[in-house]
């Protein structure tokens, strides 16, 4: 799928140019027409800096936030109820680190290398989603991440297969399909388990009210804070703002809490019939921005446990590459 990226150095430092930089009024021009025609911006177009970096900045968050978005649920793997539970959360796991290597790849055509964004990631600097520096205390957590941290990603999502650069638009479409299938898993668990014990019902009540506000503020600021939307909204990258994602799940999401029966833990959620939307509470603004500065109450063991990860699979990578330059001196041998 993304055979036409450019050819770049894994090496610090030897990065190659994907295209040239000037940004001269004519090629400006031609791309702007483009993307007000609505067009694809192809790896091999013409770019303004600025769109690249916007790109990578997103994508790579994006790429980070899939595989660090493993770890929660990753967590319930070995204890969960039935062979048939672990056996769809093994999958959903699974998924979310191809959907991970999708997007990895698709920032790759942009002319930056993975090495350089694990870089980002391990090093701190690099920034993930916040939803995944919360701790998964019990099964349901697993079902609600299901039902509401997947319905929040399908909601922001389901735009981005229309966003304006080709390959990050591609890669959602199949990210989609799956985080559909992510959303119904979670949400048929928590539906047996509210067929269940008072106690199974009264965890998965739990569950949803720890994790209601945090999948308000994966939307991202309010839009009068939000410095990238403008410019990402002008150039197609973005398609619905923050604030209209986030009031759009809210509705989705109230008449499945009612079918599920579960209370929304927010006095402040009603039906406005003159906005033909519902009206909900304060988001604690200041608690996303802690944990979005690395201070929430899992980022550092999140970030220690990929690092692990990272460096307990070096002898893998070291081996592939081994392999490959045997190969690759057994055909140079041959063609002698
Ligand atoms: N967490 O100006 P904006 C998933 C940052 S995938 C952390 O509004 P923008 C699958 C933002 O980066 C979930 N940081 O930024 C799954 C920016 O910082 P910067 C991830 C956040 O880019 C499910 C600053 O705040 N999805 O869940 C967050 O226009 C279950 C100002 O914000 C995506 O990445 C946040 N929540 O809009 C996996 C989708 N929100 O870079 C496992 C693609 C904002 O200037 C289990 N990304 N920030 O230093 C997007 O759509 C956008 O990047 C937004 C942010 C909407 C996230």
């Amino acid at each position: 799928m993304y055979t036409q990226s450019f050819s770049v150095s894994d090496e610090p430092g030897k990065q190659q140019k994907a295209v040239l930089s000037t940004e001269s009024p004519e090629l400006m021009a031609r791309f702007d027409a483009r993307i007000d025609a609505d067009g694809r911006i192809e790896p091999q177009d013409w770019m303004p800096e600025a769109y690249r970096k916007t790109l990578v900045r997103q994508i790579s968050q994006h790429a980070h936030s899939e595989i660090v978005g493993m770890l929660p649920e990753g967590n319930w793997i070995s204890r969960a109820p039935s062979l048939k539970r672990k056996a769809i959360l093994i999958a959903k796991v699974q998924d979310e680190g191809g959907h991970g290597l999708y997007l990895y790849s698709a920032a790759e055509t942009l002319g930056t290398s993975r090495d350089q964004m694990l870089d980002g990631l391990h090093s701190g600097k690099a920034k993930y989603s916040s939803i995944f520096n919360y701790p998964t205390l019990n099964w349901a957590d697993v079902g609600v991440i299901g039902w509401l941290v997947d319905g929040a990603a399908i909601m922001n999502q389901v735009p981005l297969c229309r966003c304006s650069y080709g390959p990050y638009a591609r890669a959602m479409v199949r990210v989609c399909k799956e985080e559909s299938f992510h959303q119904r898993q979670g949400y048929e668990g928590l539906l047996v388990m509210m067929q269940g014990t008072e106690e199974q019902k009264a965890m998965v009540q739990d569950a949803v009210n720890r994790w209601w506000w945090k999948c308000l503020a994966m939307f991202g600021p309010p839009d009068a804070d939000s410095p990238n939307s403008a410019q990402g909204m002008r150039w197609g990258i973005k398609r619905v703002s923050n604030d209209d994602l986030r009031q759009k799940f809210i509705d989705a999401t109230v008449p499945q809490a009612k079918v599920l029966g579960v209370t929304l833990p927010d006095p402040d959620l009603k039906w406005n019939e003159e906005r033909g939307h519902h009206d909900y509470g304060q988001i604690d603004w200041s608690e996303f921005w802690d944990t979005v500065n690395g201070n929430g109450p899992c980022n550092k063991e999140r970030l220690s446990t990929r690092v692990k990860a990272h460096n307990d699979g070096a002898w893998v990578r070291e081996a592939a590459i081994a392999h490959a330059r045997k190969q690759q001196q057994r055909q140079i041998k041959e063609a002698a």
